[in-house]
């Protein structure tokens, strides 16, 4: 990514930084989807720092808006872990659940998937693709049928057969709010008859920029969201949304999509993310 190289070989020539330079270097981190509010305090910094520290203050100042929280999968102890994935349409929700699956399935444990979002028929068969893909079960229900009775029937499988983990896809419609918060809260309602709701993955497409922010401030008010997969970050994204989706929602990344296939799946590193900023 590189995002910052060019700020400290700026900095460390801070004597000849002309007023032309210092729009530059606000026009770079602006256009970084770091966000405005980072951007001008990056500057501010860089106006005060000795150039010899430039580096260190940098790294230090990025990582003090990362989120403190765990990144670790929040699990259930008592029984199966279920985790909620949420998120517009097209940001990466079904092809995430069956990469985390994967890698659930990989670690050892036992899962299954719910297939939820039962208003797109082409959803349910993606999933049931991925299924067989990587050896999991899909939960699926009828076309059009309510997301909620899926899920409900996909945590009973899951007690019957006492699987570790349930991941669940939901619908992403997003141009009714409120039916679509109603409908992610009916299904955490009906899940949690039979076993709690660990996790809420919000996902983001990262070259979505500001506007993955915007979308996930609006989930964030209505939905518990505890965790996000920071998806598509092998496009054109400029990586700095990840900055910015911490420091302003204070929402931790737990992973990152950077493909198509179900080994582009990682969990987020915050040092490997910082160096990358910078080399
Ligand atoms: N390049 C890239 N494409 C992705 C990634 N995650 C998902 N996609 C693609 O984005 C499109 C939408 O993904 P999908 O999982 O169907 O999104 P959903 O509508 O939120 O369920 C599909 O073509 C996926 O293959 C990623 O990390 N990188
Ligand atoms: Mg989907």
């Amino acid at each position: 990514m590189g995002l910052f190289s060019k700020f400290i070989a700026k900095i460390k020539g801070e004597n000849s930084f002309t007023t032309s330079d210092w729009q530059e270097l606000e026009r770079e981190l602006l256009a970084s989807d770091i966000g405005p509010g980072l951007t001008q305090e990056l500057l501010a910094m860089a106006h005060k720092v000795k150039s010899e520290n430039a580096e260190a203050a940098l790294i230090q100042t990025l990582t003090s808006h990362l989120s403190q929280k765990s990144r670790q999968l929040l699990t259930n102890p008592d029984g199966t872990t279920v985790v909620l994935v949420v998120g517009v349409n097209g940001t990466g929700k079904t092809t995430s659940v069956a990469k985390l699956a994967a890698h659930i399935k990989r670690s050892g444990a036992s899962i299954i998937v719910a297939a939820g979002d039962t208003f797109r028929a082409a959803a349910v068969e993606q999933l049931q693709t991925w299924g067989g893909r990587i050896g999991v079960e899909v939960i699926a229900g009828k076309a059009n049928g309510d997301p909620a009775s899926v899920a409900y029937d996909a945590a009973k499988r899951a007690e019957e057969i006492l699987a570790d983990y349930l991941v669940i896809d939901t619908a992403g419609r997003l141009h009714n709010k409120s039916d679509l918060m109603n409908e992610l809260e009916k299904v955490k309602r009906v899940v949690e008859k039979t076993s709690p709701v660990s996790e809420v993955l919000l996902t983001i497409d990262a070259t979505t920029g500001q506007n993955g922010l915007a979308q996930a401030r609006i989930f964030s008010e209505s939905v518990n969201v505890t965790g996000i997969i920071l998806t598509k970050l092998d496009g054109s994204a400029r990586g700095g949304i990840a900055l910015a989706i911490e420091s302003e929602l204070g929402i931790p990344i737990k992973w990152i999509g950077t493909g198509e296939s179900e080994s582009d799946f990682a969990a987020f590193d915050p040092e490997a993310y910082i160096s990358g900023l910078l080399s």
